[in-house]
Order: C-alpha cells, then sequence, then structure tokens
C-alpha cells in the first residue's frame, strides 16, 4: 500500500515529464499546480456528505472523493452531515438538506439537470450538487470537477445547468467482428466474443467519459447493420453493456436491419405492414426489453447504399419507420430513421469501386444528389409517430469539410428531427489530422434555416423550441475505438468532448469548449492554453483550405475516401464520382444548383435562396456548392476564381505549418509521449496537405489552363504521379459484418 502510494507520489512530482498515454481523456485529475487556486480549493471542501441510495450516487461520490484527493492532494472525509466546508451530493430523495434548500431554486432542474451552489447551513458553508435524479447528481459532479480542473472560483457558486436536447447519442459504425467502418483509432471496443462473461474496464471508463460531457445514449452497432445482433446470444451481450451503462444514465440502442425477419426470423417477407413481419418485431422487442427495461430502441439505415427497406415492398419511409414505433412504444422506446438516402438500387460504394479500375460510370444517378434526402422524406412530414425521429446529417451530401446545412433541417416543421454530425474523421483527414470540429458543428447549429422567420436556427430546430417536438436527439458518429488514447489522434478526443458539451449546450463556444477540454487534458498554463487554443480553431478552416476550398466538395480518394482524387470518373455510379461534383470544365468550376441547373436551392427558404442564390453575393465558402463559376471570375478579393483557389490552397497548407512551428514550441508544457505523438502527426499532416493541395491544382489546372502564382513553390510532382498513388489497404473500409 504504501509502496504503491510513494510510486504514485513520485509520478505526480515529476509532473510534466511523465510520459501520458492519453487512456485518461480530460479526466486526470492531476494534483492542481497554482497554490492559489490550491489553497482556494482546499479552503471550501474538507469532506463529503451523500447518501449512497444508489448505484450512480455511490458512483457520484467515489469520483468525486478520488478526484478530490488527486487535485487537492489531501483526505476527503466521509461525512454522516453537512459540516463546515462539506461538500453534499444527493437529491431533495436523499439528502433532508438539499431537500430544505433546492426549494431555494427557482428553476426546474428536469430530470436530468443540476444546481451547483454554496450556501449556508446552519450557520456552516457547504457546497451543493443537487438534482431531482441521480443521473443529474452525476452530471452536476463531474461539471463541479471541471471547475476545479479547469481552476475556477469555488467560493460562491450559483450555477444550474441543464441540457437543451433529450438524448445525446453517440452511434458506433463498429461491427460484430470489431471492424469499424469509417474508424482509424484500431478496432471496437466491444468485444463480443468474450461478453457477456467479460466485462472490460474499458466499458466502464467509457460510460464514465460520456457521463462526464451528458453524453446518454449510445448505438453500438454499424447502420450497415448484421441482424445477427437481434438473435439471443448476441441480445445478451448487449444487457451485459446495458448492466455497465447503466448507472451512468447511457441507454444502449441497437442498429436493426431492415429485413432480419427474413435473415433471422425465416419469414419470405419483411413488408413492415404484413402482420407477420410485425408481429416478429413485436415479439423481439419482447425479448429485448425483457433482457433490458430501459432499451432505448433502434437507430435505422434502410434504402440506402444496398440497405433493405419498406420501399422494396413498395411502402415509404413513414410506412418502415411507424411499424418499428408501434412496436416500440408499449415500452417507452423510440426509433431514429436515418435520412441519408440516395438511391437505394445501389450497392455499397467500396463493394462496386476497385481501385485503379478502368471503364465507365453508370448514369444510375439522375437526379442530384444532393436532392434526394429532402425529396424523399419531405413529402412525408406529419406522417411519422410520435416515437420517431428522422436523423438528418448536418449537410445534404456527406460530412464534407464544409457543407451548407441540410435543406431537411427547415422543411419538415411536423417531424422529429435529430442531427447527426460526424466525429469520426472519414473526410476530415482521418486518424491522422489535427481537425477540431467544434467550429463545424457550430456553423451547422447556428445556420438560420428561416422556417419561422429570421432566427430559425438549426440548433432551435433540434433543441424542439422552434418546432413542438416530441422528443429532441443529437448523434455523433462515434471517433473511438481500442487505441490506448480512444480516438488515435490525441486531438480527436476533443471532438468527442466538444460533442458531448455541445449536445448538453449548443450555446457553448468553440472557444469556451477547446479551452476547457486543453485546460483538463493538459494543463491550465495560460501560455499553453492561448497557443493551442489558436491552433485548433484554426485547423478546421485549414483543412477546408487544403481539400475543399471555395464550396469545392466530394473530390477524395473513391472507397476509402483517403486524399485528394478529384480526376476520377469511372466510379459505379455517376453520384460517386468527384467529377460529378466539382464539374470542372474549360469554362470554369462547381456546381450549378440554382435555376439554370439541378435547383436544389429550391429546397431552402427563399431568404436561404437569396443569400446563396447569385453568384456575385452568395458567401464565398459555398459558392462552389452552387454556382458554376467561370475561372476569371472576379472573387470579392479581386483575384479571379483561378487566383483565389491557389491562394486558399497554399494558406491551407500554410497553416499547418504554422501548426506545427506553434506546437513545436510546446515541448516544456507537454508530457513527452504526447507532445512526440502531436508532433509527428503534424509532420503527417502537412505531408498530406502538400499532398492534397497540388494534386488538385495540378488537375483543376488542366482546366484553367492559367498557372500557379510564382510566390508559390511549385508542386515537385507531376498530376500522373499523384494519379497513380494506390491505397488497397487504407483503414476504415473494412465493412465486413
Ligand atoms: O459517409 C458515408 C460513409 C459510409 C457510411 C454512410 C452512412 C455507414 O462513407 O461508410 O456507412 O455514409 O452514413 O450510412
Amino acid at each position: 500500500m504504501k509502496r504503491s502510494f510513494l510510486f504514485f507520489a513520485l509520478l505526480m512530482f515529476s509532473g510534466v515529464c511523465r510520459a501520458e498515454d492519453g487512456y485518461r481523456l480530460w479526466l486526470r485529475y492531476n494534483k492542481i499546480e497554482n497554490a492559489a487556486m490550491l489553497h482556494q480549493y482546499r479552503s471550501n471542501i474538507s469532506g463529503i456528505a451523500a447518501h449512497e441510495a444508489s448505484a450512480t450516487l455511490m458512483i457520484a461520490k467515489k469520483e468525486l472523493q478520488s478526484a478530490l484527493e488527486h487535485l487537492l492532494d489531501a483526505k476527503i472525509a466521509d461525512q454522516q452531515e453537512a459540516g463546515d466546508k462539506t461538500v453534499v451530493l444527493g437529491t431533495p430523495q436523499t439528502s433532508p438538506v438539499i431537500n430544505r434548500l433546492l426549494r431555494s431554486v427557482n428553476f426546474n432542474l428536469g430530470k436530468e439537470g443540476y444546481a451547483i451552489l454554496t450556501k449556508k447551513n446552519d450557520g456552516k458553508k457547504i457546497t451543493m450538487i443537487a438534482a431531482n435524479t441521480d443521473i443529474g447528481v452525476l452530471y452536476g459532479t463531474f461539471a463541479f470537477l471541471r471547475l476545479i480542473q479547469t481552476f475556477q472560483s469555488i467560493d460562491e457558486l450559483s450555477i444550474v445547468s441543464v441540457p437543451k436536447i433529450q438524448h445525446r447519442v453517440l452511434n458506433h459504425w463498429d461491427n460484430l467482428n470489431r471492424s469499424v467502418e469509417r474508424g482509424y483509432a484500431g478496432i471496437s471496443i466491444w468485444n463480443w466474443h468474450t461478453l457477456p462473461g467479460y466485462i472490460d474496464q474499458r466499458y466502464i471508463d467509457y460510460a464514465r467519459a460520456n457521463a462526464s460531457i451528458g453524453i446518454n445514449g449510445t448505438v453500438l452497432t454499424n447502420v450497415n447493420a448484421n441482424s445477427l445482433v437481434l438473435t439471443r446470444p448476441y441480445l445478451e451481450k448487449v444487457k451485459a453493456l446495458a448492466d455497465v451503462f447503466r448507472p451512468y444514465g447511457i441507454q444502449v440502442y441497437l442498429t436493426a436491419k431492415f429485413n432480419a425477419p427474413v435473415e433471422i426470423g425465416g419469414l419470405k417477407t419483411a413488408d413492415p405492414l404484413n402482420a407477420e413481419v410485425k408481429n416478429w418485431w413485436a415479439k423481439k422487442c419482447d425479448d429485448i426489453y425483457e433482457l433490458i427495461p430501459d432499451f432505448g430502441g433502434f437507430l435505422i439505415k434502410a434504402n440506402s447504399e444496398g440497405q433493405p427497406g419498406p420501399q422494396g415492398y413498395g411502402r415509404t419511409h413513414a410506412d418502415g419507420a411507424n411499424m418499428f414505433a408501434d412496436v416500440l412504444a408499449p415500452h417507452g422506446g423510440m426509433v431514429m430513421w436515418r435520412a441519408f438516402v440516395y438511391d437505394a438500387r445501389v450497392q455499397k460504394e467500396e463493394e462496386h469501386f476497385s481501385e485503379g479500375a478502368t471503364g465507365h460510370s453508370s448514369d444510375i444517378a439522375a437526379e442530384d444528389r444532393f436532392k434526394q434526402a429532402y425529396d424523399e422524406f419531405k413529402p412525408l412530414d406529419g406522417k411519422f409517430r410520435k416515437n420517431v425521429l428522422v436523423q438528418v446529417k448536418n449537410g445534404p451530401i456527406d460530412f464534407q469539410p464544409r457543407e451548407p446545412f441540410s435543406p431537411l433541417l427547415g422543411a419538415m416543421p411536423q417531424t422529429n428531427l435529430a442531427l447527426e454530425f460526424q466525429l469520426t474523421q472519414e473526410y476530415l483527414g482521418q486518424g491522422t489530422h489535427l481537425v477540431y470540429e467544434a467550429p463545424l458543428f457550430k456553423e451547422c447549429l447556428n445556420a438560420d434555416t428561416y422556417i419561422r422567420g429570421e432566427g430559425s436556427t438549426v440548433a432551435k430546430v433540434i433543441d424542439g423550441s422552434l418546432q413542438r417536438s416530441t422528443i429532441t436527439a443529437i448523434a455523433g458518429v462515434a471517433n473511438i475505438g481500442n487505441d490506448i488514447n480512444w480516438t488515435a489522434h490525441p486531438f480527436g478526443q476533443a471532438n468527442w468532448y466538444a460533442f458531448g458539451r455541445l449536445a448538453w449546450n449548443h450555446d457553448l463556444s468553440s472557444e469556451e469548449i477547446a479551452e476547457e477540454w486543453l485546460k483538463q487534458t493538459f494543463t491550465n498554463d495560460g501560455q499553453f492554453v492561448a497557443k493551442v487554443k489558436d491552433i485548433m480553431m484554426g485547423s478546421r478552416e485549414a483543412a477546408v483550405n487544403y481539400m475543399t476550398p471555395l464550396g469545392l466538395h466530394h473530390i477524395m480518394g473513391t472507397g476509402h475516401h483517403y486524399g485528394p482524387a478529384p480526376w476520377v470518373a469511372n466510379a459505379g455510379r455517376a453520384d460517386w464520382n468527384p467529377v460529378y461534383y466539382h464539374k470542372a470544365d474549360q469554362t470554369g468550376l462547381g456546381f450549378d444548383r440554382t435555376a439554370t441547373g439541378s435547383n436544389a436551392l429550391a429546397q431552402y427558404a427563399p431568404r436561404v435562396q437569396q443569400q446563396w442564390g447569385n453568384r456575385n453575393t452568395c458567401d464565398e465558402k459555398f459558392i462552389l456548392w452552387f454556382h458554376h463559376v467561370p475561372w476569371n471570375f472576379r472573387m470579392k478579393s479581386g483575384k479571379t476564381l483561378w487566383g483565389e483557389l491557389c491562394d486558399k490552397y497554399y494558406a491551407g497548407a500554410a497553416a499547418v505549418r504554422w501548426m506545427e512551428q506553434q506546437w513545436d514550441g510546446l515541448r516544456k508544457y507537454v508530457d513527452r509521449q504526447r507532445f512526440e505523438q502531436v508532433r509527428m502527426l503534424l509532420k503527417i499532416q502537412e505531408k498530406e496537405a502538400v499532398w492534397w493541395r497540388n494534386a488538385c491544382l495540378l488537375y483543376f489546372q488542366t482546366f484553367s489552363k492559367q498557372p500557379i502564382p510564382g510566390q508559390n513553390e511549385p508542386p515537385r510532382e507531376s498530376l500522373d504521379d499523384y494519379k497513380r498513388l494506390r491505397f488497397p489497404l487504407a483503414p476504415g473500409i473494412n465493412n465486413v459484418n
């Protein structure tokens, strides 16, 4: 015992030199290095009073006690009564003090909210972490620890916080064989083979990390679904995970393969209007809920990229979703029905395409893919049951570095809409680029749909304040794998963190979130935080610039989506081809989506159409999303489109160089292991940024026929060199599930 304490103390004293593998995420709880803050905390906290009436309250108390003992390097007493300097944890039911004092909070804390208040109790100063429910107490506990980890004053606290969105859910695209579609951080953390018998400590740490940022749901399996997970042996494994997650307030969901009744049920059809099919699902739900009484429900990808769905039986998305809704409703479950649909007749891209194949793309996609989700779903507005959410990706195409908000988000006022972001960086440098995604999330959340006049932001659509939603939800496609640091890139953790924080409160700014994440994950040192915050805040724009500036999109490598390949024109169907999206020709560049082109713009409110409809006034961030622009078109800077495009690409790559230089100067603030990891990854990022820049400019130059402005270092490789590159084993495309 003594020895291990000594060892621990030694580690602590060795301070920043200590290697850290990143496993502890933002919950490191190292001893406070700042004497004044340490003094303040010690003089406010000497013990904890909590009635451990449930597993959740026990977890809250244990977390608080062990965190404080490490942070304050002091013994934190376990107290029966609230004395001076006591932190009192609980609900009105578990704590008489809270029962009495919580009445002064003139605020509805709801089911998950919490209050952290400094109070006088019998003349003694206490800090109270209170909620109506045990899980609210746990959220409050983590919030209190966040204050301390980020060196904020706790002298006079008066904090009340309630989540704006009810269901804050991670979507794992994890397959049952542990491969992860679009996963870059190792294999799946769910070890299906050893479940339910073996409970990996990771499951607990995963739940704890999620609870610390308010995530309260997890879809365990890939939307490209495998029916097997609905069989009894797998459901028992799912139950084991649900049992681990429950005290952390996390509900478990599964993806349901639409034709499971055929695949594993022995039925001849999966027609949602067929009584036998419905009975099969009803029975399946009974079985699930018997094992997992608080099962959340199903996430379903149907009639998209080869997944079966109701349209295969001549039914609509609403018919399909409502069938599930009806069988889940008696158990209190819900359906998240994805709106990421485009022509169901074809298979997934990588199944069709083999690298280097020649041949011609078929013409299946006659309609602009941008328009398909809206076209299929808008007519169904008002037709979905109360326990259905239609889950919409943030943009109309597919998680590109920058997309305008999806027009569906402003078009279904009578439907519960869930917003889906992608945390895993499929299109943002995958596992090796430092790209902080909060600015991307915020850009979408703050976008104005004008659905109910000015100020109808996406955030308000999603949180239900604008339309009377019966359920509200937000989803993030997880970037988590079994890598020691969870997310491969140490800064990938920031995207998981930012998703949770914004899901709880979308009013937080990207800067605030970056700052609190940095302080907890690395150090509170002001110099370090300011510099790295700048790196983070510029990183998404840098990626947009070196990959897809000015509204370019979908010009990445086919299948694996790694690296640039704007020249690809032979993928299995027209709308998998980069050339379909950028439409470069002798006259110019970009996709005309105005009335003279596909007219996708008409899917937006008139005010949005005005904003983007005219190439002279369109925000240049989006110009090539909506216009085919002549090469010599004068941009707002006075440069031609070609000149501006070159500048953006060069600025993007230069920004990565700058990020590297900044990071190199921060060695003394960071443990060696994480410092070196980020440093080496930034080098890879720089190389790849230059690759993107050169390959794209050399290719577009074959149309613009203009030189790259002379002040820029000319590409060393030729376009053919870039075209020859092949990555058959790039990660994230193992789609065997
Ligand atoms: O972004 C695309 C991905 C697919 C993914 C699909 C989807 C899970 O390339 O791998 O499949 O979106 O969101 O369904």
